[in-house]
């Protein structure tokens, strides 16, 4: 256990002894990530109305309120999205609510950004007015840096950031667009599970499409499914100041008549973070199947205008060249153990990392699925269906071990940096926001 150090501050550690700290000022540098805390970790906040509830964070001498969402999850464990898109009103849908009419419970989640917080407060320094203050200590678990923000409860409304850091709206078409300072996201109602349109940071539409390719042979017998066989539905959705979820109701459509029945896949845009989890429900082992099943998956973005741009892999450290061909280089490369790639071209940077061993909030999943790295530079390599012809380029994994899923429930999920100015091992930073993640406590 740490023990306060003797000095000014060692009186109020002493009321405040569950995260001690002789340190007062902000020394964390960290940026990018995004911090969720949990209710169950908000003791004095907690029960209270969210409507009540503000952040605060001290920056230069001064107490500000900063952006910040409390998403609340309904007791099943799913989150409560309240808004139903504008296009979808005169559909039977209603919004979701949770179990206590709109209080911060155990299983409600607090997001803000990192780079909002700052220095620590005395407790006679808490903001006028606030009736209940959980003080949120950050700490970088590389070298101990570390920072503070506060969050507030108030007998009525209280003072709040204006700051918006990722934007939703439904167009006159019935696209959806989501919009941050490094992105802009467009999803079309027919194949509302993935975006038809990316650009970055005001490049051009840099996505033909997102690819999911599946072979699979039953005794023999083959047959395939793609991405136009998955119906999505956009149900319903959260914009908040930090982040926006969106749920699709998606099912297969294996033949025309056939649908498989639907799940909820989630997608979560932060201002500088696109993540996609995927829960995969494997109901009976698939090692009963191993003798007469053959599965091939592909999963992959196929892209578009991106001549120019380079391209790096955890799996090699040569620069790719996106010129439309493939060259020595990139048909050299080896694809097992993929994990993440980059991409850089003149408006900015991208990172989109595949994780296939840890659940969504970051614990250890064991599981047999594997990645290795499927990369195509081929403006001529017709891969259907697709909009734009041409792997220009498409870049992705081929997921192994499918057949060896024991009966249980397993994550894939897709994470996809968004970055501003690339310098050289600027990675590091974004790879770290999951292998190193930040650590809390809560006073
Ligand atoms: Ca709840
Ligand atoms: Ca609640
Ligand atoms: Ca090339
Ligand atoms: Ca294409």
């Amino acid at each position: 256990m740490l023990l306060p150090s003797v000095d000014s501050g060692a009186k109020e550690d002493q009321a405040r002894a569950a995260c001690p700290s002789a340190q007062k000022k902000k020394t964390l540098t960290r940026q990018e990530d995004y911090i969720i805390v949990r209710g169950r970790e908000l003791r004095k906040t907690r029960n209270e109305k969210i409507s009540n509830l503000s952040l605060f964070s001290s920056i230069a001498g001064e107490i500000n309120p900063i952006p910040f969402q409390v998403d609340e999850v309904n007791p099943e464990g799913e989150w409560v999205l309240p808004m139903i898109s504008p296009s979808f009103k005169d559909r039977p849908i209603e919004p979701d609510r949770d179990d206590d009419d709109g209080h911060l419970d155990e299983n409600d989640e607090l997001v803000f950004m990192v780079r909002d917080s700052g220095d620590r407060l005395a407790p006679d320094h808490y903001p006028p007015g606030a009736v209940a203050v959980d003080e949120i200590r950050l700490e970088d678990p590389i070298d101990g840096a570390l920072a503070w923000v506060y969050l507030c409860s108030f007998s009525g409304k209280p003072p709040l950031s204006d700051v918006d850091y990722v934007i939703y709206q439904t167009l006159l078409d019935k696209t959806e667009q989501i919009t941050s300072s490094n992105f802009k996201i467009i999803y079309s109602p027919g194949l509302s599970n993935s975006p038809s349109s990316m650009s970055i940071r005001g490049s051009k539409n840099i996505l033909d499409r997102m690819k999911f390719r599946l072979q699979i042979k039953i005794l023999g017998i083959p047959f395939s499914l793609d991405e136009n066989n998955f119906s999505g539905e956009l149900s319903l959705y959260k914009d908040g100041p930090i982040r926006v979820i969106r749920r699709i109701r998606s099912a297969i459509q294996l033949t025309k008549t056939f649908r498989t029945p639907s799940a909820a896949i989630e997608s979560i845009l932060y201002n500088n973070v696109s993540i996609v989890p995927v829960r995969i429900k494997v109901l009976v082992s698939m090692k009963w199947f191993k003798k007469i099943l053959r599965v091939k998956t592909r999963v992959g973005a196929d892209f578009q205008n991106m001549h120019g741009w380079q391209v790096l892999t955890n799996v090699d450290p040569r620069w790719l060249q996106v010129d439309g061909k493939m060259d020595e280089t990139e048909m050299g490369v080896k694809g097992e153990g993929f994990n993440w790639f980059l991409a850089k071209g003149p408006e900015g940077a991208f990172i989109i990392r595949a994780v296939l061993d840890r659940r969504p909030d970051g614990s250890f999943q064991e599981s047999p699925l594997k990645a290795s790295l499927y990369y195509m530079d081929d403006d001529t390599r017709l891969d259907p269906p697709e909009s734009v012809p041409g792997e220009s380029p498409q870049i992705g994994y081929w997921m192994d071990g499918v057949q060896d899923l024991a009966k249980g429930t397993f994550y894939v999920y897709a994470v996809m940096y968004f970055i501003k100015n690339y310098q050289e091992g600027i990675e590091a930073n974004y790879l770290k926001i999951l292998d190193q993640p930040i650590k809390l406590c809560v006073d």
